[in-house]
């Protein structure tokens, strides 16, 4: 097989990297060691940026997103049972965020590739990347029992955290920055309704707790757990009696609640790996970097890395010059570390960390009154969390 750009992983970074690419009249394979169905069905992120939806809508994929993501423009921050709204719209001059499953992205962005007939293939095995250094890199791996090799010009490592790209960079080039948190999120999909149509970031003396959404008639909840925590630990009243508890306001706010369609429970961690290139591999997404969901920023920096790489890649394949290539690393790591602090303040503001004492307690509940309290704290928060611009 030969192509132009070898796509290892088909999660939003590598699907979407496939149609700029395509747009831009690139050719590509993308590899995918799982099923389509389980992709399309792997609950996860539920809060696109307003770049992120121009960046989907410019690449022809925003139809159904536009249709059916839900548009806000301002959520809640909730502690003492009290709730303070960041206005989003007004604070940031009119942006906004879609709230709209990763999972409906990606079944999006699968069917848009399927339509150009370029290979996506699914469930292939013993993916194996070589050559980085040179101008002809390869891609091996099995599909069907048969081997392939595809012979390329650039790689694409798209495979996430534990994908096999990442590794294939030289040890003594590659730096590692990591933070793991003492605490995980038990994440619940309801059939009901939403009670209301913003997000709530709750921090309560017992943890935290987010409100969200998929649909009209279906919410989505999390509350803070050990990471040590079995599911079989959380039965359904358990859950819920944390929900309502860390949730409930002095004026009576209160959950609908209904069958739980789905549950799992996720570590949290801030991890970063420098650089993001080294010779023809470009890693994008979660291969490269990792973010506590408390800030919903991981599929939007997703986004962004490989916004940048096929503008990067437009421009060597179009005249030659690989100045923005060549910067990649550089570009999407400013933007990466703003992520990355905005995720870790948004989770140390927001938990309860076992062991602190009651300092420390109270030192998160004046940094919460005073970012929910002062018009500049809740104009730092919106601009973060509608997302800052990728500065090229
Ligand atoms: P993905 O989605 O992990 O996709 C990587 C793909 O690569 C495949 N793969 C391989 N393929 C071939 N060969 C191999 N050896 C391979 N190894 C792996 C995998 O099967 C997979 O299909 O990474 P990508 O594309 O970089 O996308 C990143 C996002 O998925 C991630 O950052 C977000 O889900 C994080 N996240 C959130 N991000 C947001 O922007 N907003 C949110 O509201 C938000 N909420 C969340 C989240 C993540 C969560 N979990 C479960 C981690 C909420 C949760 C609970
Ligand atoms: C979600 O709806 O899954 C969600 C929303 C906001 C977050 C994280 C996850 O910060």
């Amino acid at each position: 097989m030969r192509t132009q750009v070898a796509i290892v992983g088909a999660g939003p970074a590598g699907l979407l990297l496939a149609q700029l690419l395509h747009n831009e009249g690139i050719d590509s394979i993308v590899v995918e060691n799982r099923s389509r169905e389980y992709v399309e069905g792997r609950i996860r992120a539920g809060v696109l940026e307003q770049g992120a939806v121009d960046i989907l809508n410019a690449a022809g994929v925003g139809d159904r997103m536009r249709r059916e993501g839900l548009v806000h423009d301002g959520f809640e921050m909730r502690f003492h049972g009290q709730s303070h709204r960041i206005d989003l719209a007004r604070l940031t001059g009119g942006k906004c965020i879609t709230v709209y499953g990763q999972h409906e992205v990606v079944k999006d962005l699968i069917a848009a590739r399927v339509t150009t007939g370029r290979p996506l293939l699914f469930d292939v095995a013993d993916v194996r990347v070589t050559g980085i250094d040179t101008k002809h890199p390869q891609v091996a791996f099995t599909h069907e029992r048969k081997s392939h090799v595809i012979d390329c010009d650039f790689v694409a490592g798209c495979d996430g955290f534990h994908g096999v790209c990442r590794a294939v960079m030289p040890a003594h080039i590659l730096r590692i920055y990591e933070k793991v948190y003492p605490f995980a999120w038990l994440g619940i999909l309801v059939d009901a309704p939403p009670v209301q149509n913003e997000l709530v970031y709750a921090y309560h003396d017992r943890g935290f707790a987010l409100f969200s959404m998929r649909s009209p008639t279906i919410t989505r909840l999390y509350v803070q757990c050990a990471p040590e925590d079995e599911l079989s630990e959380w039965p359904d009243a358990r859950i819920w009696h944390e929900l309502h508890t860390r949730l409930e306001t002095k004026d009576g706010w209160k959950l609908n609640e209904g069958p739980m369609l789905q549950r799992g429970i996720t570590p949290m961690r801030s991890f970063v790996a420098e650089p993001m290139r080294h010779g023809r591999l470009f890693l994008a997404g979660d291969a490269a970097h990792i973010v506590p969901p408390t800030g919903a920023k991981g599929m939007n920096l997703a986004v962004g890395d490989v916004a940048v790489l096929a503008r990067g890649l437009a421009e060597h394949y179009g005249d030659g010059r690989d100045s923005l290539l060549d910067r990649y690393s550089e570009i999407c790591l400013r933007r990466v570390w703003k992520g990355e602090r905005f995720s870790w303040h948004m989770t140390s503001m927001l938990h309860r960390f076992p062991g602190n004492d009651e300092f420390q307690w109270r030192m998160q509940l004046a940094e919460l009154d005073y970012y929910t309290g002062s018009v500049a704290g809740r104009t730092t928060i919106a601009e973060n969390y509608v997302g800052l611009p990728i500065e090229l």
